[in-house]
């Protein structure tokens, strides 16, 4: 099976699973990544995801061996199957942790760039390798980068398709922890049964005006907030939030949206 999905409490673990081809994404995998995706999303009792690879890579982008003479109609037509990915990673109303186990080239990168809290492995590395192929970054790649770390460093990381350190790449803002490598998934776990622990419904909220600062002016962006705040006050984590405040105690969020 290329994606292995292990159920947790309220969470659940996706495993990108080729790792003889360095987890290398098929239409297969994308279709099967998708499906689980879904399936989480429809399962109430799920409250985060956390994405990571087998073996000794994360992702080590499009399997190039697939695509020998399928350009230019074909390119689309597999960007037809990932693009809903990185879509339905930025849509899913709950939080997704990316655990990078080690390199995530191409759109192995992108894919982990989509989720909303990257950590990685210190020996792990992030690579734009699309221009070694005389290909442009995508899967999001030219959306998340200027936003992350800026233009004039997503500019060199996506011409000069050099590997950037994970350590490197918490530094400069791209993902949000480099921490040692036997230690990932220990933190990974802890982070996703954390978030899997958190106001749900508020913590989608989140993501999605995060997601909508991105094209809004600051007038739109507060007309914004007041909707979203006005869903997120009526949800019962909220009111349990305020009750646990009130009585000094640590809150017991359910996640329910109503
Ligand atoms: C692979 C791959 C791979 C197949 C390693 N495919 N076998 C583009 C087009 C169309 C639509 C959709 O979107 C895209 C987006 C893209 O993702 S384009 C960019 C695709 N990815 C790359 O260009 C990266 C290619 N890989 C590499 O540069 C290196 O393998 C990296 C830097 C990832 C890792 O290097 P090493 O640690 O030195 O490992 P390796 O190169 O020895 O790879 C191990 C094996 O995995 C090897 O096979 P072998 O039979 O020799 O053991 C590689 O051929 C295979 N492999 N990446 N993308």
């Amino acid at each position: 099976m290329t994606i292995l999905v292990e159920t947790h409490a309220d969470y659940r673990l996706i495993t990108l699973n080729r790792p003889e081809r360095l987890n290398a994404l098929t239409v297969e995998m994308a279709e099967a990544l998708s499906a689980a995706l879904d399936a989480a999303e429809a399962d109430e009792s799920c409250r985060a995801l956390l994405i990571t690879g087998a073996g000794r890579a994360f992702c080590a982008g499009q399997d190039l061996t697939a695509i020998v003479g399928i350009a230019p109609a074909g390119i689309g037509h597999l960007l037809d199957h990932y693009n809903p990915l990185i879509g339905k990673l930025r849509a899913l109303p709950m939080p997704v942790v990316c655990a990078v186990n080690g390199v995530a080239a191409g759109a192995g990168a992108n894919l982990a760039l989509a989720c909303d809290i990257v950590l990685a492995g210190e020996g792990a590395s992030f690579v734009q390798a699309f221009a070694r192929i005389g290909l442009i970054p995508d899967c999001g790649g030219t959306w998340f980068l200027p936003r992350l770390v800026g233009m004039a460093r997503a500019r060199a990381l996506a011409m000069l398709a050099e590997p950037l350190p994970a350590a490197t790449a918490a530094e400069w803002g791209m993902i949000w922890r480099a921490v040692p490598d036997e230690g990932l998934m220990a933190e990974a776990h802890a982070l996703a049964a954390r978030l899997a622990s958190g106001p749900t419904a508020a913590l989608a909220l989140t993501k999605q005006a995060l997601d909508e600062s991105a094209v809004n002016d600051l007038d739109s962006q507060l007309d914004l907030e007041r909707e979203l705040q006005a869903e997120a006050s009526a949800t019962p984590d909220h009111a349990e939030g305020l009750r646990a405040f009130l009585d000094k105690r640590p809150a017991a969020f359910t996640g329910m949206r109503s």
